[in-house]
């Protein structure tokens, strides 16, 4: 398989983030480009940005894929539109693996993707390194192909991985696995083994971050040519990084180091993500301790267990980003005060049924919205009490009425915002005001 793109025939699929960044970039580099997406050009923002050397094709059906050399489908588009007709597949992850000169730092797994790969970045930059962070967070990876790196932090999306064929990172996280995007892979197994794909490739030269506490992920460690970190909640491991006493402990080649996360603001699971983060930079090269101290000015991504008000003594958190159960789970056990939670929102047709077992116990009240509220009422069953309010602004206004001071009401929908959003970021502005206007300050 060629990786050449001058004079070659490029079918580019879908003209979102990724479709657009792709398009450009094998224009760049002498391909002769069509890039298609189904929706009308007037429903795709940026299009002006694209070279006019690319020949764009929107509002029709797909071309067919037997009449390019290589196609280049977005994350979005399923391999069933194309795989069977095309010669050979690239996604931009794919594409960027080839093309960037520096070591790349892959993390994937179900939930704290970003939150990792942006704890990596900052790790490798308080160790001096240029280190930037792409991929499924946002910003497309080939946007680092030709930059001055030392390393490339990179979150890969199932969806990204499912098509790649010699990706091949220096490090490779895995940080768990629970069932989200079952509607496009079919099964859980499916959507492991697209997961399981960020080790495929990799060499003895290499390094896997896998997390110990979870079978799903930590019995993929028999697949991997390379070195081995564990982390997880409790060590000692002989390799990797685990959580004790308020610090992380990192051992690597029979040295320990003690990284305290008192003065960090990470709780719950990012602690968890701190550790994997710190394994993942010793991994790569960088000094553990010089990284670690990057700790203490990461400040946690918004709409991630985010604290956006106290109002009356009751500490409300934003959690939009929790779009399946396995989030929600770990930020209601995030908590040891009682929590009045709002859920809810697009049915990914996901099992809820743990949902039950984080909140009992935990959840004085659950406040369901959207779409999924029946199905939410019947999962979580007896386990606590739940009503149904309207939307988030609603639930934030009956939050504030069952809440008593020391509880902390959590937004954490475990579903995706579609039924009322655009985005989860909507979500969680929604909430944030919402929250705002309990006071009077969002007026
Ligand atoms: N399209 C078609 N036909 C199809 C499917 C899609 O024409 O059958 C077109 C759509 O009309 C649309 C375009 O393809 O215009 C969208 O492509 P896309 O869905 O791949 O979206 P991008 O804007 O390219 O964003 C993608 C990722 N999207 C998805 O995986 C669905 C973004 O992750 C990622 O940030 C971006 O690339 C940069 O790498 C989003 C996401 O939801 C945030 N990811 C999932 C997740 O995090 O759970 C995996
Ligand atoms: P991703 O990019 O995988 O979606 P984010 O860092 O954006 O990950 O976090 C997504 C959601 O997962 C948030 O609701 C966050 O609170 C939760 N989360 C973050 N880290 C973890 C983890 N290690 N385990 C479980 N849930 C997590």
């Amino acid at each position: 398989m060629s990786m050449e793109l001058s004079g070659r025939k490029v079918l580019v699929l879908g003209l979102g983030i990724s479709g657009r960044s792709a398009a450009a970039f094998c224009a760049a580099r002498g391909a002769s480009v069509v890039a298609a997406d189904e929706r009308a050009a007037d429903a795709l923002p940026g299009l002006d940005s694209i070279e006019a050397a690319v020949d764009l094709r929107c509002g029709s059906p797909l071309p067919d894929p037997a009449d390019f050399d290589l196609v280049v489908p977005s994350p979005g588009v399923p391999p069933a539109r194309y795989a069977e007709r095309a010669r050979e597949v690239a996604g931009d992850v794919e594409l960027a693996g080839h093309f960037l000169a520096a070591p790349i730092v892959a993390v994937t797994g179900t939930n704290g993707k970003s939150t990792v790969t942006c704890l990596v970045e900052a790790m490798l930059r308080a160790c001096g390194l240029r280190a930037e962070a792409a991929g499924n967070l946002g910003r497309p990876a080939l946007e680092l192909v030709g930059r001055p790196l030392d390393a490339a932090v990179i979150e890969v999306s199932s969806f990204q991985l499912e098509t790649t064929q010699r990706f091949a990172p220096r490090v490779a996280v895995i940080l768990n696995l629970s069932p989200d995007h079952l509607d496009r892979h079919g099964s859980f197994e499916a959507y492991r083994a697209a997961k399981a794909r960020i080790l495929a490739n990799q060499t003895a030269e290499d390094a896997a971050i896998l997390f110990r506490d979870d079978p799903a992920v930590w019995s993929l460690a028999e697949r991997c040519a390379g070195r081995v970190f564990a982390f997880g909640r409790s060590g000692p491991y002989e390799r990797g990084a685990w959580l004790d006493a308020g610090s992380i402990v990192l051992r690597d080649d029979g040295r320990e180091l003690r990284a305290p996360l008192d003065g960090s603001d990470l709780g719950g699971a990012d602690r968890l993500n701190a550790a994997a983060a710190l394994a993942a930079s010793a991994a790569l090269g960088a000094d553990p301790r010089r990284a670690a101290a990057g700790l203490a000015d990461f400040h946690l991504l918004p709409h991630r267990c985010e604290p956006v008000g106290l109002v009356d003594g009751v500490h409300f958190v934003n959690d939009s980003k929790a779009t399946n159960p396995g989030a929600a789970c770990a930020a209601l056990q995030r908590f040891s005060a009682p929590i009045v939670w709002i859920a809810g929102g697009r049915d990914k047709g996901l099992d809820f049924t743990p949902l039950a077992d984080a909140a009992r116990g935990r959840v004085r009240t659950a406040l369901l919205v959207g779409e999924a509220s029946t199905s939410l009422e019947r999962a979580l069953g007896d386990a606590v009490a739940s009503e149904r309010v309207g939307d988030v602004e609603a639930a934030v206004r009956r939050a504030a009425q069952l809440a008593e001071p020391g509880d902390v009401v959590l937004l954490s929908p475990a579903c995706a915002s579609f039924d009322q959003f655009r985005s989860f970021e909507e979500r969680g502005e929604h909430f944030r005001r919402a929250v705002a206007n309990l006071t009077g300050s969002g007026r």
